[in-house]
């Protein structure tokens, strides 16, 4: 929907191996905005390598995307749109499996199906809200060699591959980022080709790399040539997670209480859900030697014994001492107290967050759905895992935890 049609944009479209669809997307206006996050800015040079090391990328061996997108239908989109102020630039589906994406992911999806993953690469791969940003610093810090000092932003730290498709179309990009992208690729425009998988791509290595994009819309090389750590987490946590984080994000902005979000969530109409799809495509993975697939509640349950599982499957081979020292680093005390893992004054400070809606770390608890979860929702849970009875039932998510982390 173009709410100023004098504004209105040619229309976007979206290829795939075996369709062609065309659809509009509106852009109401062009706001300048300088900075994203003020710290991300430290020291951009430090992190990337040079030359970028996949910056022939994509190459002669580039796969088309095999998959087919489609634009929700356009009553879906509007009645959304009322209650996600932020999904107004449209939506669209993965046909073959669900996936739900901002629009701008059309633009990207070929580029993140090729992209070229190193071999000391490693992938955090999450459905949102299940412990990715507590996983990045972990990781982070475990093949920094322990350093618990430099005083990068986790975005810079471990890039977050597919951001550009999840940022609002109307923002300039960051301006120093997209200076160093123009020197690095000449010609070229940092909107077009994307800013965060510039950044994610010329990433020095060894890469610690975020996405919420699932197995199937990644490389399918991808396990075989870099180790993929997936966390999950039971989805009642997840989705009342998910909840407050879609009222705080501007790109989101959704106006409504748990009980509306979760009918949303149960009915696939979530943007990067559906989640049972996302978990299951990685508990289909789970035996692959190159993925670790661990639970949130594990990890909060027991983070030491957690931690000596990353500690052998990333060949590190620190002693129990330096893993607690990892683990009291990253609880969640220290990381919510952290500007460069709790990023809310700052991404209230550029409009990306908005005020009195609490903080990206939150609470980091289990059980904590016990508070949103009437007895209506439960019936409306059991439906919906009845619905995907298979993976739903097959995973053991607990819902409750012995001992906190
Ligand atoms: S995101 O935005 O999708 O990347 O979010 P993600 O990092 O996956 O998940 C956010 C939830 O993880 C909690 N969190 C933590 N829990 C325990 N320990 C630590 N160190 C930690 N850091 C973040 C965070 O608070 C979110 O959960 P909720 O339930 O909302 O508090």
């Amino acid at each position: 929907m173009c709410r100023n049609p004098r504004k209105r944009r040619k229309p976007m479209t979206l290829v795939s191996s075996n369709q062609k669809t065309t659809f509009t997307h509106s852009v109401v206006k062009r706001v300048r905005s300088s900075a994203c996050c003020g710290r991300l800015l430290l020291d951009l040079h430090a992190i990337l390598a040079l030359p970028a090391p996949g910056s022939d990328q994509p190459s002669a061996m580039s796969r088309t995307f095999p998959l087919s997108l489609e634009p929700l239908d356009a009553a879906t989109q509007a009645e959304i749109e009322k209650r996600f102020l932020g999904c107004r630039f449209g939506l669209v589906r993965v046909k073959e499996t669900g996936f739900l994406m901002p629009a701008p992911y059309a633009k990207y999806a070929e580029k993140y199906y090729n992209f070229k993953f190193l071999e000391d690469d490693v992938v955090v791969m999450t459905h949102p809200k299940c412990g990715t940003t507590w996983m990045q610093e972990i990781v982070w810090t475990m093949r920094s060699g322990l350093d618990f000092d430099t005083p990068l932003e986790l975005g810079v730290r471990s890039p977050f591959l597919e951001f550009d498709s999840l940022e609002n179309p109307e923002l300039e990009p960051l301006a120093e980022w997209a200076e160093e992208f123009r020197a690095r690729n000449p010609g070229k425009d940092p909107k077009e080709e994307g800013l965060y998988l510039f950044l994610a791509d010329s990433s020095k290595s060894p890469r610690t790399i975020k996405t919420h994009l699932p197995f199937s819309l990644l490389n399918p090389s991808l396990p075989d040539t870099s180790k993929v750590v997936y966390v999950a987490r039971n989805p009642k946590d997840a989705s009342v997670s998910y909840f407050h984080h879609q009222r705080l994000v501007m790109v989101s902005e959704f106006l409504g209480e748990f009980p509306e979000f979760f009918d949303y969530f149960t009915k696939d109409l979530v943007t990067q859900g559906p989640f049972w799809k996302h978990v299951e495509e990685g508990w289909e993975k789970r035996d692959h030697p190159n993925v670790l697939f661990i639970f949130y509640e594990d990890m909060k349950e027991d983070i030491m014994r957690e931690m000596r599982r990353l500690n052998a499957f990333l060949g590190t081979g620190y002693t129990d001492d330096q893993l607690l020292k990892v683990a009291e680093h990253t609880k969640f005390s220290n990381m919510k107290s952290r500007s460069t893992t709790n990023p809310t004054e700052a991404a209230l400070k550029v409009g990306r967050f908005k005020a009195g809606e609490g903080e990206f770390v939150r609470k980091g608890v289990t059980g904590d759905w016990t508070a949103y979860f009437t007895p209506e929702l439960e019936e409306k849970f059991e439906n919906w895992v009845e619905k995907w009875k298979g993976v739903a039932k097959e995973i053991p998510f607990k819902y409750k935890i012995n001992k906190k982390a």
